[in-house]
Order: C-alpha cells, then structure tokens, then sequence
C-alpha cells in the first residue's frame, strides 16, 4: 500500500453493534455473523463503485464539482490515476467491503489513440493487480465506458456508424481481458446510450439487432480467452437517452430470448432503474428470480419527487427488506453482488461522508437481511401465497396446468358448478405483518 494516507484519522470500520453512537462503525452489519447458515459478508459480497465514489466529485448541470480530493492533487493524468487507486484500496480496505467494480475509463484517462490508452490501462492494471494481492480485496464486475465520449453520442454497439461499433468492440474486447486479469467475477454490459432521441432519425429495428451481434461477437470473444466470468446487461428506461432498449428487466429478457442469449446473460438489477421504469425495485428482482436471470445488483435508491436517476445511497428498510427477501428466497448471490452505485450529495464533501454513505448502506441491507431471514423462517407470507393458489393443486387448477382440458370443459365445469368462490387477498393484513418484521 502507499506511503500517503488519503483518508487520514480513519481507522479500519468495527462493528459495534446497535447500541452504538460512532457514526464511523458497523450498527448490525457484522461480517462473520451467520444468518441462515451463511455469514453476512458472503450473503451480500459488497462492492464499491469506482466511478461516483472516486470519481465523482459533486458535478450537476448547475456547477462542477465541489469536493477536493487529494488524490486529485497533480497535473498528470496518470499520476492521478495511480493516486486515486491507493486511494480506493484504502477505502475498500478500511470500509471491509470485499469487492469493488470499474468501467475501463475511471481507472485509466483516455490518451490520444487507442494504442496508447491501453498501455495506459495495462500500467493501472499491474498496479490495481498488486493491490488486490495485498489487500485481498477482489473484483465483482469490470465493464466499460462507451458513453462518455463524444465519439459514442449516438450509441456505441447501436449507433448508425458502423465504424463506431468497431471502436465500442475495441474498448470491450481490451476491458474484458483486463476484467479477466484481474480476476474478476463478471462483466457489465450497460447500454449507457444504446436507445434513441427521436424515431425520425433511427432504425430501431437494425439497433437492436446490432445490439445483439455485439452481444454474441462479446460471447464468442469471452469462449476465445477463456474469461469464466458472468456476463450481465442493465436494464435502465431512459437516461442519458429519452428511450433506452434495455428498458427494465422484462424487455431484457425479451431479449434475450429473441436473439438466443439467455444462456450467456444475466441482469444487473438497479433500484433506481426499476424505479424510473415505474416498477419497484422488489418487482424488478422478482421477475428476475423467477425467470432465473437474476445476477447481480446495482444498489441505491432514487427520490419520490425528482424524476430522474439520482443514485442516493439506499437507507430505505422496507426496500432493503423486500430486496434480502427475494434475493435469499432465489438461493443468494453467486457470481453477483451488492454494488453500491450511489454517490454521495453535493454538499457532502468531506472524505469521511463517503465512509458515512457506505457504513448506512450497509447497514440498511444488513437489517434488511434479518428481517428477511426471519420472514424466511417463519413463512408468513410464502404459506398465504400457497394457500391463496392452493386451488390450482386440486382437479380444476390440476387439468388446466396440464393442458388436459380447453374451454368447452371449461364452459361445462362453470355451468355445472356455478359462481366461482372468492376470497380476500389481506393485502393490508399482510403489510402490518411486513412491518412487524422490519
Ligand atoms: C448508469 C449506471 C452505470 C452502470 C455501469 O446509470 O448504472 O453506472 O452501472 O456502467
Ligand atoms: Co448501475
């Protein structure tokens, strides 16, 4: 580790249980502890974002940044680079999260040629390679930015240039194999502006089927080096572009079952994204589970009234509840993880407010799991959904299922039978119980 200490006065975060007052330890995350026969850590296998947490420095469209980091302090672009990673592995390291994420262009700035920004890449790599060593800290998921520049303004794998796409595969085959370097567990692929602004100027038809050659050139290149990571996409509806393809997590799977995918993908489920898909965050993890393509998670959480994606840390109990729930009921994480895409506010500036959003983040999880736990013992909620459909067991529900019978049977069965019965489906019974968990 380096001789300079970018976050200075900060000792490795304890836990110190819930009685607590320390804003700088651990109320009820306690990595060892063992919930449903797994310790915490290994439930959630926590990551930090490179990009909002070492990168972001409080920008809006208002104003620049407002935070001064000392890791930012030259004039070199790459001593910057370098500085800024001893800074993250000190973090990582102080904070105790296990993983950590990047796209290609927040750990080494872009050069002049592709050439030359590679050998930029590789010279961090060497250097993040040996922290990882050192700090035993690993990588959940690399991925790669092709939205920043202005060369990607209409999309990389989706835009009209094919030139363009071959420059977005360039990028992607080089953050692959560095992901592969070092070790990591997945690969992201976010489609940062792969949708549209207006149908007057877009084939959509042709962009999603490139989209989708991308995919497979990515699969196939993936066989090639023998990177056993899992691949992921991210579904997000709009932002940057009015209409993003990957919209939510049903059109993704739509897909990927169009275009033969499904054996190579999973889905980064973001809370923020679900929501600004006008579903929930719990919807978007449940279609996942129960169409097994849930892989991984983008954690954080948006605002009630602002409209867009403002990555605020998640504190929210009752989505951290009903994440764990569905989450531990899908049998847990196994490539995946719990990444904290979030960033702090503007105003918060200190280095020590980064310490502050990550501990309540994972705290909040970490209730959310006991609460989770607890609902997955006593089965309130599983055993009235079995009761609920506990008709679709008997002869009827049994027929139907089996593709035994049609409507004329059907027909029959009402005319013989009469009015069907109902019950009530408790929903407001069922939310007090939610809360008596929480
Ligand atoms: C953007 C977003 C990305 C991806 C990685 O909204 O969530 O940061 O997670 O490209
Ligand atoms: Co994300």
């Amino acid at each position: 580790m380096a001789n300079k200490e970018y976050f200075p006065g900060i000792s490795k975060i304890q836990f110190e249980g819930s009685g607590s007052k320390n804003p700088l330890a651990f109320k009820h995350y306690n990595p060892d502890e063992m919930i449903l026969g797994k310790k915490m850590k290994d439930h959630f296998r926590f990551s930090v974002c490179y990009w909002h947490t070492f990168k972001g420095l409080g920008s809006d469209p208002f104003g620049p940044g407002t935070m001064i980091r000392a890791y930012n302090d030259s004039s070199d672009p790459m001593k910057v680079a370098e500085m800024t990673l001893d800074a993250a592995f000190e973090f990582f390291t102080k904070l105790g999260a296990g993983f950590w994420c990047f796209h290609d262009r927040d750990i080494a700035p872009e050069a002049d040629n592709l050439a030359e920004t590679n050998k930029r890449l590789d010279h961090i790599v060497a250097k993040a390679k040996a922290l990882q060593e050192e700090t035993g800290v690993k990588l959940l998921w690399g991925t790669s930015n092709l939205f920043s520049h202005r060369r990607f303004m209409a999309g990389a794998s989706t835009n009209p240039s094919p030139e363009v796409f071959a420059y977005a595969a360039s990028q992607v085959k080089k953050a692959m194999e560095i992901t592969k370097e070092l070790g990591g567990a997945g690969y992201v692929f976010w489609g940062g502006r792969e949708g549209y602004e207006t149908l007057l100027n877009t084939d959509l038809k042709r962009e999603f089927d490139h989209l989708a050659k991308f995919l497979h050139m990515a699969v196939d290149y993936k066989k090639k080096i023998g990177f056993d990571g899992q691949f992921y996409i991210e579904p997000k509806p709009k932002e940057p572009t009015k209409h993003q393809y990957d919209f939510d997590a049903a059109s993704c799977h739509a897909f990927l079952q169009k275009y033969g995918l499904m054996d190579h993908l999973k889905l980064n489920i973001e809370a923020n994204h679900g929501t600004l898909a006008t579903h929930t965050f719990h919807h978007e993890l449940e279609y996942s589970a129960a169409n097994g393509i849930l892989g991984s998670v983008d954690a954080n959480r948006g605002d009630l009234l602002l409209g867009w994606d403002t990555d605020q840390f998640p504190v929210d109990l009752y989505d951290t509840t009903l994440a764990m729930y569905t989450i531990t009921k899908a049998g847990g994480f196994t490539t995946g993880g719990l990444n904290f895409d979030a960033k702090v506010r503007r105003q918060s500036i200190d280095p020590e407010d980064l310490f502050h959003a990550h501990i309540g983040g994972m705290d909040a999880f970490a209730r959310g799991l006991k609460a989770a736990a607890k609902m997955l013992e006593d089965k309130p909620f599983e055993n009235f959904v079995k009761q609920r459909y506990a008709k679709w067991d008997g002869e009827l529900g049994k027929k139907i299922e089996n593709g035994q019978i049609g409507f004329e049977e059907l027909e029959q069965y009402i005319l013989q039978h009469g009015e069907p019965e109902i019950q009530s489906g408790r929903q407001e019974l069922l939310e007090n119980l939610l809360n008596e968990y929480i």
